[in-house]
């Protein structure tokens, strides 16, 4: 697959915010400042697509971004990139909001046909990344796994890493290694998420 364009779309909180036209929705997920928005970027071959940010917590609300509007022989689709997971410092009435919000979504957008789940290469285990897999597996949608960083690990410390991962929470095959920084790995995720948009996905 290949991404022609990319825009903005809105941001959103309520189901009726939702983009409603019946294009495939693929969603973005997982640990604050783990990496979402610069993957987005490093995908759309856009630098501030999505803002990115040395401060966790950045993105608050959930975002699409349209791919692929109106470009011929590739499919028009949403990324659409979600607040990170465990920001300690959102206070606890914004956190609920939060949560509820991604909750609904997930719950209750019927274009939605896959989620990314990313992760820190280097991080082998972590009480955040187990909770959000075990809730976001509760929601039937197929869910691939995107280790993020991959530059900061040698190539033999992140496929150590990457082995490490899948066992520490059972998933099926490695997580895909990308770096945004270094551009590894976009070609890969995108012909996961070609599959996905194609309802084909594991
Ligand atoms: N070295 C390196 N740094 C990265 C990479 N991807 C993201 N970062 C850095 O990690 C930090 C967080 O990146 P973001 O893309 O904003 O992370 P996020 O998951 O969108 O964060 P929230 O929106 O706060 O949940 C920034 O300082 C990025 O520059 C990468 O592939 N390599
Ligand atoms: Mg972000």
């Amino acid at each position: 697959m290949k991404i022609l364009n990319a825009e903005f779309v809105k941001s959103a909180v309520a189901p009726g915010d939702y983009p409603s036209d019946g294009l495939p929705h693929i969603a973005v997920a997982g640990r604050s400042n783990v990496g979402k928005s610069s993957l987005l970027n490093m995908l759309t071959q856009r630098k501030a697509l999505v803002k990115t940010s040395q401060v966790p917590g950045k993105t608050r609300l959930i975002n699409f971004f349209q791919i692929n509007k109106n470009a011929v022989g590739e499919s028009a689709f949403y990324l659409v990139d979600i607040p990170g997971f465990g920001y300690a410092k959102v206070g606890r009435a914004e956190k609920r909001l939060m949560e509820s919000a991604i909750e609904t979504y997930f719950r209750s957008c019927k274009n939605l046909r896959g989620m990314l789940y990313l992760l820190d290469v280097r991080v082998e285990e972590s009480a955040v990344d187990r909770e959000a897999l075990a809730w976001l597996q509760e929601f039937d949608i197929p869910i691939l796994a995107v280790a993020t960083k991959g530059d900061k690990l040698s190539a033999a410390q992140a496929k150590k890493s990457l082995d490490a991962i899948a066992k520490t929470y059972g998933l099926p095959e490695p997580p895909l290694l990308t770096s945004a920084d270094k551009k590894v790995g976009r070609e890969e995720v995108l012909e996961q998420i070609s599959l996905l948009v194609a309802g084909s996905g594991e």
